[in-house]
């Protein structure tokens, strides 16, 4: 069926005018070059030039590759728990996943934003959407772990979002789904046009913290939006928006959402919002949403529920917002580097228009209107654009710059990459990809200062080009070396997940920085064990705690008795090894749970309600030493009502344990 599709995409691009030989599907054979190997080989031992952070779409994670190699270099879970390391199933982590709707331990995780000093990646944090119950999330660089997430109230499939202004200011997220907001939400979906909203939330990013913050919300029509870019340089004030369903659809969308010839860019002028909140034109509502931090001190997440946001009204508050109209269901809205252009691209529209933000202010201060929609005026098309691409391709869908003149943007129905110059406008080059791209990325590619040199396209569909793995194929990125005039594609790997925006830098602005173990002495855990020494078990009632030490190769204790059947047991696992690269991993049979994977300096905690008597082995999952195999042992969980008396020990050393 899909080849049917691109056969199709293929003779709409033929009737569209191209020439024969820039749409020739070419074979990989002939689409690599003798040296492509020789470029992306990095030898044993060798590190890449570039970090590439992926996004994981329904796995809800991040994934982490070195480029040009491909190479995976690790999975980070952020909306997702994850067995492989505990990630939501440890005490310490459950907070991170809370919502106001409860524990919700997936998401769906399209976008990534590196923060930015000065229009750059700093390489401090990582910032990355969750669609479906809207979160966003701040990735710590240095630990690679998920610092903070922050549920976003009033809104659903946060999708144009975490896109950061050149200094972090504000990162935004907007609906992509409208639905009734305020007191009254259940009310029957044919009442949309009277009903149903959009929002877009500004969060504020301290700048020393990186901690988030709810600064306020745009209260929306019922349009989706769908991708946003801030400006920079000289549109530094302003953010854009690219809107669809500006039918207000709420039925069948495939069919009723493509009825307008254009929707919209939507710009909004987040410095005089902020001048309307600092003047108190906020109106407070009142919500509820989750707010999880992850301490480095304690190594642990709490939750906590905030219940106020400020809304601004932009039919109210002028001078806010405005829309300017874009073909046809715009997908991508892309900054280039200098801050003049905004590349809107309508997946359903057969050119790319890119518009001046000197001439959208031009056309505000002369009033270019050509109406209102829902009460926010709409600028004139004309005023707004500098030009349009012309038959770039089928299906545009992002773009990013390389910052040498040149734009790059991805068509999923003809299946390629086309460069252009946003000097002219004019298509210089086109690349096939296999198949359907959807996001690309150039390391810096939305920056200010893009990196260049490569280009890597995230596919939708692989189809042909894995060994077949049953219904479900390998997800798929593919590398283009730009540094000439020609793109040349030069690696195909896999990637995890489904991708979707991906952000890449230079690898030392977070090698240099990047966390090797935590100090002991610094843990600030309440259930550390601060040397073998303070090892115990302590029972309260029905919960019993064991601190337990790890250090190669032994836990102390190892042999625990008189647990009883239906006790709340929490192994509080502290991992004594202050030594790079010595994690221990800690697992109970039969636990209804995941194994834990404690860092070096760091404690963690499983919970485990042993369902029936009997002896119990615990062992250390990760193979840390030549005894690896010999780190484990025992622990006896006797009937409820039995009086085995508690106690633990390692080797002959045994104690009777303390209750409290
Ligand atoms: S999407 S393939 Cu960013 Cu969710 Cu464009
Ligand atoms: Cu510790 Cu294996």
């Amino acid at each position: 069926m899909y080849k049917d599709k691109l056969l199709l995409g293929i003779l709409a691009f033929l009737a569209l005018g191209a020439t024969l030989t820039s749409c020739k599907p070419r074979n990989a054979a002939t689409a690599i070059s003798s040296d492509a190997a020789q470029k992306v080989y990095v030898a044993p031992g060798k590190y890449d030039e570039f970090y590439n952070f992926v996004s994981g779409g329904f796995n809800g994670q991040v994934s982490v590759y070195g480029l040009p190699s491909g190479r995976l270099l690790k999975i980070i879970p952020v909306f997702s728990v994850f067995p492989e390391n505990g990630y939501g199933y440890s005490e310490e982590t459950k907070a991170m996943l809370n919502t106001s709707q409860g524990f919700v331990p997936w998401d769906d995780q399209h976008h990534l934003e590196l923060s930015q000093t000065n229009g750059s990646p700093d390489g401090r944090w990582l910032f990355a959407n969750a669609n479906n119950t809207p979160r966003v999330a701040r990735i710590d660089l240095a630990t690679f772990k998920t610092a903070e997430i922050l549920e976003l109230p009033n809104s659903a499939g946060n999708h144009s979002s975490p896109f950061t202004t050149e200094n972090g200011e504000y990162i935004v997220a907007g609906t992509r789904f409208s639905v009734p907001i305020g007191d009254k939400t259940d009310v029957p979906i044919n009442t949309y046009k009277q009903n149903f909203h959009g929002t877009v939330s500004f969060i504020s990013v301290d700048p020393q913290s990186g901690r988030l913050k709810l600064s306020f919300q745009l209260l929306l029509p019922g349009i989706n939006f769908d991708l946003s870019h801030a400006g920079k340089g000289p549109s530094h004030d302003w953010f854009f928006f690219s809107c669809y369903n500006t039918e207000l659809a709420h039925t069948l969308l495939e069919v009723n959402a493509s009825q307008r010839d254009k929707d919209f860019i939507m710009a909004v002028n987040w410095k005089k919002a902020e001048e309307y909140i600092k003047a108190g034109k906020g109106i407070k509502k009142q919500v509820s949403f989750a707010h999880n931090v992850y301490d480095e001190k304690t190594h642990t997440s709490s939750s906590t529920i905030e219940n106020e946001v400020l809304q601004l009204d932009p039919k109210v508050l002028k001078d806010m917002v405005y829309f300017i109209p874009c073909p046809k269901s715009p997908h991508g809205c892309d900054v280039d580097p200098s801050g003049e252009f905004i590349v809107g691209s309508g997946k359903l529209a057969a050119l790319i228009p890119v518009f001046s933000y000197s001439k959208i202010q031009k056309a505000i201060a002369s009033r270019q209107f050509e109406g209102e929609f829902e009460g926010i005026p709409v600028i004139k098309y004309e005023a707004a654009l500098v030009g349009e691409v012309q038959k770039p391709g089928l299906g545009p869908l992002h773009t990013e710059f390389d910052g040498k003149g040149n734009a790059y943007t991805s068509m999923f129905v003809s299946s390629e990459i086309v460069k252009w110059s946003l000097k002219d406008l004019k298509v210089l080059d086109r690349a096939p990809t296999y198949y359907s791209v959807g996001h690309l990325c150039i390391p810096g590619g939305d920056t200010k200062h893009p990196y260049g040199k490569y280009l890597i396209a995230y596919n939708k569909i692989t189809k042909d080009r894995y060994l077949p793995t049953g219904p479900e194929l390998a997800q798929s990125a593919q590398l283009y070396d730009i540094s000439g005039d020609k793109m040349e594609l030069i690696l195909d790997f896999p990637t995890v997940g489904e991708p979707h925006y991906a952000q890449a830098l230079p690898a030392d602005l977070i090698s240099k920085n990047s966390v090797k173990f935590f100090k002991i002495e610094e843990n600030k855990n309440p259930y550390v064990t601060m040397g073998e020494k303070n090892a115990k078990v302590v029972r309260e009632g029905n919960k019993v705690h064991v601190y337990i030490t790890a250090i190669r190769s032994h836990f102390v204790p190892d042999n625990i008795e008189g647990i009883k059947k239906g006790d709340d047991v929490y192994f509080h696992v502290t991992n004594l090894e202050q030594d790079w690269d010595i994690p221990h991993g800690f697992a109970v049979k039969g636990a209804p749970n995941a194994e834990i994977l404690i860092m070096p300096g760091e404690t963690c905690t499983l919970k485990w309600i042993p369902a029936k008597e009997g002896i119990y082995p615990i062992y250390c999952t990760d193979f840390c030493s030549a005894l690896h195999q010999e780190m484990q042992g025992y622990v006896r969980v006797s009937a409820a009502g039995s009086n085995t008396p508690l106690t633990f020990g390692t080797n002959s050393d045994t104690t009777a344990a303390g209750t409290k």
